[in-house]
This record gives C-alpha cells, structure tokens and sequence, in this order.
C-alpha cells in the first residue's frame, strides 16, 4: 500500500531564516513585510525569526549558505528584487541569485525559498510586492513552512 507523506503550515516549533537584499530597497520592504505576515499567520514566533541584509541580490546566496549550514534553521527565505535596466548586470545578478540559492538547498538539504523577483520594471516588481498580483514574500514563507515540515515528516 502507498504511504503518503503529508505537510502542514503549522510553523509553532520552526526556525527561519531570511535573507533580504538591502538594493531596490522600496520594494524589498514590502517582500519582508509579506513573508513576516505570513510566517505570523503560520503561527512562528517572532524570535524563531532570524533577518540577515545584504547590499544586492548576488549577496544573498553566501549569506543563505551560512544559513542553512548552520543547522539551526529549518527554512531560509530568500528576498530580493532585480529589475532590469539598460545594461546586462541584471542578466548576471538574476542567474547568480537563482542558481546560487538552488544550489545551497541542494547542498544542504534545507529549503532555501526564491523570493526574489526579476522583472523588466519597477512596477511589474511593486505588483507583485503587495500589489494587485500578491506579495511574493507571503507566498514564499507558505512555502518554507509547508516545504519543511514536509522534510521533518519524510525523516
Ligand atoms: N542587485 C539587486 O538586488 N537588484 C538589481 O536590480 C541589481 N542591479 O540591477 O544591478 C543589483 N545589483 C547589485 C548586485 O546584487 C551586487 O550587490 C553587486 O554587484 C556587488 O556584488
């Protein structure tokens, strides 16, 4: 017979991290303030939470590295937002970020979460920080807590 592996959003007894670049600033905020909402309605504790800045989102991943190794988060949520501009920095900082973050959870076995948004605008980028398309932070943190309780139940 098949065993399912359930998960929940229940985060009373989880530890987070996050991880939040300090470039595009005005828009970052809002990403924190949607994953601090949605880890409070999962029921974490302000100080289970652990909030690291970087200047840019190229940062993010040694910083998410340290994180996850340390073996004291069950989650680490990563915040950013590369908007693009006229050159093709953005190109190399968006690639880094993405693959950079994929490899710690890989690495470490911890979910590391991609919050950071990549857009061609600023606005595109303010709709989905709390705008009319949601706030990926909030999403981001749904998916910490149900992505680590599902590994604490697989084990
Ligand atoms: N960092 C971002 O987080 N978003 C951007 O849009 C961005 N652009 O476009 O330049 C950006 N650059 C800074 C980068 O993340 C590093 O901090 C910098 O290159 C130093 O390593």
């Amino acid at each position: 017979m098949s065993k399912r592996v359930e998960s929940s959003t229940d985060g009373s007894d989880l530890r987070i991290g996050i991880v939040v670049a300090k470039f595009n600033e005005f828009i970052t905020d809002k990403l924190l303030e949607g994953a601090e909402g949605g880890l409070a309605e999962c029921g974490v504790s302000a100080d289970a939470i652990t909030i690291a800045s970087v200047p840019g989102s190229f940062e993010i991943p040694v910083v998410a590295s340290k994180m996850a190794s340390s073996g004291v988060y069950d989650a680490v949520i990563c915040l950013g937002a590369v908007v693009k501009g006229d050159t093709d920095h953005y190109e190399f900082v968006a690639k880094e970020a993405a693959n950079g973050i994929a490899q710690v959870a890989l690495k470490y076995g911890v979910p590391v979460v991609f919050g950071v948004l990549t857009t061609h605008t600023v606005q595109h980028a303010l709709d989905r920080a709390g705008g009319r398309k949601g706030n990926a932070g909030h999403s981001c943190a749904l998916t910490a807590i149900e992505t680590a309780n599902l590994i604490r139940n697989l084990s």
